[in-house]
């Protein structure tokens, strides 16, 4: 366990408000570096975080796009780069040295040091927001054309984290999130019930087990008022209902709860079925749409759009107990721009005509946005995406069948394990029809209009703590759950029948609204599209890769009034909740569980555990990233002294202690074809294009070795049949 979070609350005041205990910067925690060994490499400046910013013009917003010229011109303004990116051409290094005058911030309260003297409860508020299969770059903040004006204000006063890793679905992500450790300890191995092998092991039990831990129930405990409204997946039980459906949120310490149960709703104006159990409130199955119901006649509110009712109800909650000077942990798990996409005008109609120049214009765009900005140092190269492929390549002929000899992490062609899966169609735009075109611009305007609602939603959440005078006592962290999502209309195939169909008239126009059914029209907007949501980096959701794991962050500290630098270091979801009971001085439990002898085995089933409530828990293992939040400096290393794995759907990698490089198992044929692990010098190519893995294979070797500790350690099984079923 991260011995972060066990600290007083003077300490935690004194690194939150600048008080007599002040700020210390930290080490990187690196004490073994993988680096200083015969693997180093000489950084050339174009890590992540000390980019070369001198050619940089950035030019000022308003410029007028001059159809038909491909893509309007990248705007970004000083006022919106990063304070430290200075137009002199260099920005802090690694070292986390300060090398700026111009972001000092004054989180100094009122009340110092001297909180425990008040009359109220001073601890912060907090308040989560994340987004839902929300790439990394469509923020403007993060480089995006998308109006986000709301979010631009929170980094007005905030700062970004330009490194923030997740899971590479909602279910997994969630599990870390709300357990503050690793997926495969706490139900979630894969997300949902593996229809594999696994079924029945431990960790694969497809909800929050009840070995987990719960920050909502921690900060509970603790006298927080905890709400939760949109999307929970952790388990779709209420109170009574069989173990094996999991647990709604009300047992998981949330004191008022309207959660979508499952992982993405069938529609987002709530049309409910009367006997739907996809939604509960407050412990019970509730069917919004039905009369009385929200959505419904006579029900409160009669018009419901998932992202405009879950801000709702987040504000009647924060008022409901506002005046008992007891802080909130509110966790607003909206479900935009997740699939089936669609949204209600005015923002349904906002971008039209604004992606009709296609993937190529816009991706490039977004990078020289994000140079600008200083969220890409200037010589970064971008992923170049998927290779075009006009039909779907074929599988080994024993893929999917009994007794194939699957390459997988674990197993390669040197094994004799020689059986991989098909390949998936991905067109170029020039190589799409005029009505295919057509299509795909209409699904792109749709997302961006989702995002620019969102946005508008955090800004009705964010103005109403302003006006209420909460927002300057308000801990304010925004990210998206995962990387943009490439499932295809067609899955695997040409969506091109699809495409030209959603493209004929009657059926254009009806496009992204509110069709007054229960299951929409199913509208994604596939592989390409996601690959410049991911913009710069490689795969997306579902992948290891850093489209995948990478996520866009904010973070808005209390009575932070200035933006500051951003914390390029890496950082993960899994640390979140830790930040959390730091900021609300709440000891997580320390109690080792009993030894629990298996006497087949000889194995300790309560290894590593803690107790709490009479359950034998994980602990949590994340690390707080509150002295680095509260640092003005930049911390550029990552935030734990440990290499970092991960898995999912038997994808793969791991980041070496010192986060310099990245090992990375992708499945044939979206992998190496003879199934090696590859590896990527991510200081200086996170888009992963360079795979290094013949110059250097004793530190493949090595890594892998850590990877296949890190799975032992979280009780992680590879599949036998690595296959990540949406695309
Ligand atoms: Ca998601």
């Amino acid at each position: 366990m991260n011995g972060n979070y066990v600290v007083s609350r003077r300490l935690i005041y004194g690194l939150l408000f600048g008080g007599a205990v002040g700020c210390s910067q930290r080490s990187d925690g690196s004490g073994r570096s993988l680096e200083s060994r015969s693997y180093a490499m000489r950084s050339n400046g174009g890590g992540a975080d000390d980019g070369n910013a001198g050619n940089s013009q950035c030019r000022p917003k308003g410029d007028p796009p001059s159809p038909p010229q491909p893509a309007p011109p990248p705007a970004c303004l000083p006022s919106e780069q990063d304070p430290g990116k200075d137009r002199g051409g260099h920005r802090d290094g690694q070292d986390g040295k300060d090398d700026g005058k111009d972001d000092d911030r004054d989180l100094r309260g009122d009340e110092g040091c001297d909180s425990d003297h008040g009359k109220k409860d001073k601890r912060p508020n907090i308040l989560l927001l994340i987004a839902d299969d929300m790439g990394y770059s469509d923020i403007h903040a993060f480089g995006g054309e998308i109006d986000t004006p709301s979010l631009d204000a929170l980094v007005g006063d905030g700062r970004l984290l330009t490194n923030h890793h997740s899971g590479t679905v909602s279910a997994i992500a969630r599990a870390m999130l709300m357990s503050g450790t690793d997926h495969h300890l706490v139900g979630e191995g894969t997300m949902g019930v593996p229809g594999d092998e696994r079924k029945g092991l431990p960790g694969y039990e497809g909800y929050l087990n009840d070995q987990s831990l719960s920050v909502a129930e921690l900060l509970q405990d603790a006298g927080y008022h905890t709400y939760i409204a949109g999307k929970w997946h952790l388990g779709s039980g209420i109170s009574g209902s069989p173990a094996s459906l999991g647990k709604s949120p009300d047992q998981w310490g949330f004191e008022h709860s309207y959660t979508l149960l499952g992982g993405g709703a069938n529609n987002h104006f709530a049309h409910e079925a009367a006997g739907s159990k996809n939604f509960s409130s407050d412990g019970v199955y509730v069917q919004p749409g039905q009369p009385g119901q929200p959505g419904g006649t006579g029900g409160t509110p009669e018009v419901f759009y998932s992202t405009d009712f879950y801000t709702q109800k987040l504000m009647a909650w924060i008022d409901e107990h506002h005046d008992d000077g007891t802080p909130f942990f509110a966790f607003g798990a909206y479900t935009s721009p997740h699939w089936p996409l669609q949204v209600p005008e005015p923002w349904l109609s906002q971008y039209k005509g604004k992606y009709d120049q296609g993937y190529d214009p816009l991706k490039a765009a977004r990078i020289e946005r994000m140079k600008c900005l200083g969220v890409l140092p200037e010589d970064f190269v971008p992923s170049a995406g998927l290779p075009e492929t006009l039909a779907q390549s074929p599988a080994s002929a024993n893929w999917f069948k009994p007794g194939a000899k699957n390459i997988s992490a674990i197993h390669d062609l040197d094994d004799g394990y020689v059986d991989y899966r098909d390949g998936v169609v991905t067109k170029n735009w020039s190589s799409l029809t005029d009505l295919e075109k057509k299509a795909q611009a209409r699904y792109m305007e749709i997302y961006a209009g989702m995002v620019a609602n969102l946005d508008h939603n955090i800004g009705l959440l964010i103005q109403h703590l302003k006006d209420i005078g909460e927002y300057d006592n308000t801990f304010i962290m925004f990210h998206s759950d995962n990387g943009a999502e490439g499932w295809s209309l067609a899955g695997p195939g040409d969506p091109k029948t699809t495409d030209e169909g959603n493209a004929a008239a009657g059926v254009y126009e009806t496009l992204g609204a509110d069709n007054g059914l229960q299951f929409a029209k199913s509208i994604k907007y596939g592989r390409r599209w996601a690959e410049v949501s991911a913009a710069p980096f490689a795969q997306f959701k579902g992948g290891q890769g850093e489209g995948g794991l990478s996520v866009p962050a904010i973070v808005h500290l209390p009575k932070q009034h200035k933006r500051m630098r951003a914390i390029t270091g890496f950082t993960h979801i899994e640390d979140e909740a830790p930040t959390f009971l730091e900021l609300a001085g709440v000891s997580p439990p320390t109690q080792p569980a009993p030894a629990n002898i298996d006497p087949n085995t000889g194995k300790d089933l309560n290894a590593g555990k803690v107790i709490y409530k009479n359950r034998y828990v994980y602990p949590m293992t994340g690390s707080s990233l509150l002295p680095y939040l509260a640092d003005k400096h930049n911390h550029a290393g990552p935030v734990r002294a440990r290499s970092f794995g991960t898995e999912s759907y038997g994808r793969a990698a791991i980041y070496s202690q010192d986060g310099q490089w990245k090992a990375r198992w992708t499945e044939p044929p979206f992998g190496p074809m003879d199934g090696h692990w590859q590896l990527f010098h991510v200081a200086t190519d996170r888009a992963e294009m360079v795979d290094r893995s013949s110059e250097f294979p004793d530190l493949v070797a090595d890594l892998f070795l850590q990877w296949q500790s890190y799975m032992t350690s979280v009780g992680g099984v590879e599949p036998n049949m690595p296959y990540y079923a949406f695309y």
